[in-house]
């Protein structure tokens, strides 16, 4: 382990009496509602949301990049980063690679994996980029290519990540492309959308018994006219004529500014198709920013939508969560443990809800109520939960605070070069 479990637990003892003192006072309140707080902190203990292996590196914007101290400089480091976050947070298992970003020997990754005490989300394969070495250019596009040999090599390169996969314990395919237009006329879309269909198709043809293949949406970028697989509705008919082991997967920034996102969720689920999510925030468009940072209630709301089909669907509910963020103007890891707190936090806050009651006054037609309990849950400060849990589970009472004091950061730094140049563009 990377930090020191006695830094942890040194740091642990200077915020635990006021901790455990707040923790005893919301105990009180949610009892007065016949709420559980034990119940709930086990709850809390059991959540789970994958890191982006891409995450812990600095990002970027269209304009530049500015590397951050100490960043990683390959997987191997990625994967020390991603094993601090969850060893002080307790609420990440599991990493999300990229590949080729992430190509490495599998077994060799499996074993630095075991050694941070992490195992595998979901494969994300990469046709939005050329490689070097790269026979055929995704320059126009990838899996809805119009020349057959493009398409073979996208089809290809998905079927390569799947058996990675296979050999790091991984369960599922997230396939996003940028496949699309940027003028008017550029490509008929319905013979665009047949070839795309098609390659995938392919793809899921090789998918074992066992996994799941993620269609991801996103409105636009790159491409700017006109993108393959541009709405949830688009998603959903892909995932539909691939079968039942398909499903949608929803980024938080790939839709429109006021898009009513929960409502999304609640239509996906309806019709078995809700995959799985990317979690982050955005103010503007696909910003990539913090889960939680900009708009902590409609994260709620999403939330919100998720314990109801839990409640219905029992254990058979199972979707796959995952951040998907880029970090410019912050440390990668804080924002991903802060991150990973949030999405935590929104699962706790909705697991309050009084459903019975807001059953009721749905059925009642009383709006006034009826969102007063939502705002009731959310408006609840679970912080000592969240904490308490992670104290249980061996992790930090406050992992910012705790990380900051193990100097994590400048020790990395030491043995990872800078990394120079100018590079433009979001990773
Ligand atoms: C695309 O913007 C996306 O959300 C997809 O999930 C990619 O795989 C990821 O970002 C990384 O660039
Ligand atoms: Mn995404």
């Amino acid at each position: 382990m990377r930090i020191a479990s006695d830094l942890i637990q040194k740091n642990n003892l200077s915020c635990q009496s006021a901790m455990e003192a707040d923790y005893e006072a919301l105990g009180e309140h949610l009892h007065r509602n016949s709420i559980d707080i034990a119940q709930l902190t086990r709850r809390a203990g059991q959540f789970g949301v994958a890191i982006p292996s891409w995450g812990v590196g600095t990002g970027g914007t269209r304009f530049a990049r500015f590397p951050g101290l100490g960043e990683p400089r390959h997987v191997f480091d990625k994967l020390d980063d991603c094993g601090v976050i969850q060893q002080l947070t307790c609420a990440t298992p599991t990493v999300s690679l990229h590949i080729p970003w992430d190509d490495a020997e599998p077994n060799e990754l499996k074993e630095k994996a075991a050694s941070v005490e992490l195992n595998f989300d979901a494969m994300n394969s990469n046709t939005f980029q050329d490689q070097t070495e790269q026979r055929h250019s995704y320059k126009f596009g990838s899996l809805s290519h119009n020349d057959s040999a493009t398409r073979e090599q996208a089809v290809e390169h998905n079927i390569r990540c799947i058996e990675i996969g296979k050999s790091l314990g991984s369960k599922a395919l997230t396939v996003w492309v940028g496949d699309g237009s940027n003028f008017p006329g550029q490509t008929h879309m319905g013979r665009q959308f047949d070839r795309y269909l098609d390659a995938m198709k392919q793809v899921y043809a090789a998918l074992p018994d066992d996994w799941q293949l993620f269609t991801e949406h996103k409105m636009y970028e790159p491409a700017f006219y006109s993108t393959i697989v541009q709405d949830w509705g688009s998603s959903y008919l892909i995932a539909s004529e691939l079968g039942e082991k398909a499903s949608c997967l929803v980024d938080l920034g790939h839709h429109a500014p006021n898009v009513n996102i929960e409502m999304i969720v609640s239509r996906l689920a309806r019709f078995g198709k809700l995959g799985g999510f990317h979690f982050n925030d955005s103010k503007y468009g696909d910003d990539d920013l913090d889960s939680g940072s900009i708009d902590p209630y409609r994260l709620f709301l999403v939330f919100n939508e998720l314990v109801e089909l839990e409640l219905q669907q029992g254990d058979a509910f199972q979707p796959a969560y995952m951040l998907d963020q880029s970090h410019n103007v912050t440390d990668p890891i804080e924002s991903l443990m802060s991150s990973a707190m949030e999405v935590q936090r929104a699962f706790i806050q909705a697991s309050l809800v009084d459903r019975e009651a807001l059953a009721n006054y749905q059925l009642d037609n009383d709006a006034l109520m009826a969102s007063q309990t939502l705002k009731q849950a959310f408006r609840t400060n679970v912080d000592p939960i969240l904490q308490f849990s992670r104290l249980q589970s061996g992790g930090a009472i406050d992992p910012i605070g705790a990380y900051r004091e193990s100097q994590y950061r400048q020790t990395v730094s030491a043995e990872r070069p800078l990394v120079t140049g100018a590079s433009g563009g979001i990773v």
